[in-house]
């Protein structure tokens, strides 16, 4: 999926840009839409894919996650979370229900369900509390989003609703997690609370205990996920879609993935170099642009840089899950991901 977290995809790439990167799924937040310019401004507008003419998929985050890593106080109650704006610092609550009402006003393709993302660093007695009240946080989430989605003014009474795995690094507290969402018979399931702190190796631990216990026959998303080879890992281990910003956030500082590995087009060695990004890319970047002009443009404040940057890793994201889905279907996936990830390295080691 790639990140409009206000609607728009950073970096000054329009829907229309999506067509010529292959983009599958558009990501948006539920937090930030509320805060501005409002659901009720989006559900007027007719919902978020006709407010931001998308015509692909849109999945919104609930909001759980930006309370807890943008706003600077909040206070966690059963029924939901007070929290501060971080634009003007005005009074706010949300619980499952509000998340619900928010989401179903944007009228996403897949909303996600209302969830606490306990620190990595979190003690066993925490998280298992904190993961408890998730999972009524999901019986709640569940009930509303089937009374929205019954409503006659409703945007999309299809919207589906995702589940949330939490429990930090604990093996236990994961598992069981797993099983009890997994019987609530949910569209999709993902796995939360990962990349927030913990090591590579134990995100990969929490992957290979925890996704066996979720529905086979139903998606498998790992939320906020990662570098290329993050992905790659976590494929092996059964996830099935990702959402990261560092394709878009990375591009804007020039930082590019090649599948040499990835490169800094700051640098002063690429000042001549007339070569694109990628030899043999698609993207609208390297399709016509060598290295010099995209560096100069980064140089010079100019946009269309950070724009042909943002096209060329959404693009080779995209492109790389395009590959896996080949690779997989060719029951070849190993071989492939070895070959990726040893390409990775001629820049990268
Ligand atoms: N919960 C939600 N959104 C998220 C996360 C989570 O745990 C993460 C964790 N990496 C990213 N986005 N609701
Ligand atoms: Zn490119």
């Amino acid at each position: 999926m790639n990140v409009a977290t206000v609607a728009a995809i950073k970096g000054g790439v329009s829907t229309e840009d999506l067509e010529g990167i292959d983009t599958q799924v558009v990501l948006s937040n539920t937090y930030h839409l509320h805060l501005r310019p409002g659901d009720d401004v989006v559900y007027k507008m007719g919902g978020l894919h006709k407010f931001m003419s998308c015509n692909k998929p849109i999945l919104t985050d609930s909001g759980g996650f930006q309370v807890f890593s943008l706003a600077k106080t909040r206070r966690i109650k059963e029924e939901g979370v007070y929290f501060h704006s971080h634009i003007d610092g005005h009074k706010l609550f949300m619980g499952p229900e509000e998340s619900m009402r928010i989401q179903s006003h944007l009228g996403s393709t897949i909303a996600m369900a209302f969830d606490e993302c306990p620190s990595a660093k979190a003690e066993h007695e925490y998280v298992q509390m904190s993961v408890d009240r998730t999972t009524r946080w999901l019986e709640r989430c569940k009930k509303e989003m089937d009374r929205l989605n019954g409503l006659e003014y409703t945007v999309n009474k299809n919207q589906m609703l995702f589940g949330i795995n939490q429990g930090a690094i604990f093996d236990d507290i994961r598992i069981e997690h797993a099983k009890r969402i997994s019987e609530l018979d949910l569209d999709g399931y993902a796995v939360g609370g990962l990349a927030v702190g913990e090591s590579h190796e134990e995100m990969y631990h929490v992957l290979e205990t925890t996704v066996p216990y979720l529905p086979e026959n139903k998606p498998t998303y790992l939320m906020g996920v990662g570098t290329p080879a993050n992905i790659l890992e976590a494929v092996e281990r059964g996830v099935d879609f990702f959402d990261c910003v560092y394709p878009s956030r990375n591009g804007r500082h020039g930082h590019l993935y090649t599948n040499k590995g990835h490169i800094n087009l700051l640098n002063a060695r690429y000042e001549l170099d007339d070569s694109p990004i990628e030899e043999g890319c698609g993207c609208p970047a390297c399709r016509r642009y060598s290295k010099a002009y995209i560096r100069h443009l980064l140089k010079s404040g100019e946009m269309l840089g950070l724009r042909l940057c943002v096209l060329h890793n959404l693009y080779f994201y995209n492109h790389m899950m395009i590959e896996i889905r080949d690779a997989i279907e060719k029951g070849e996936y190993s071989a492939y991901k070895k070959r990726k990830l040893d390409g990775f390295l001629e820049y990268d080691s």
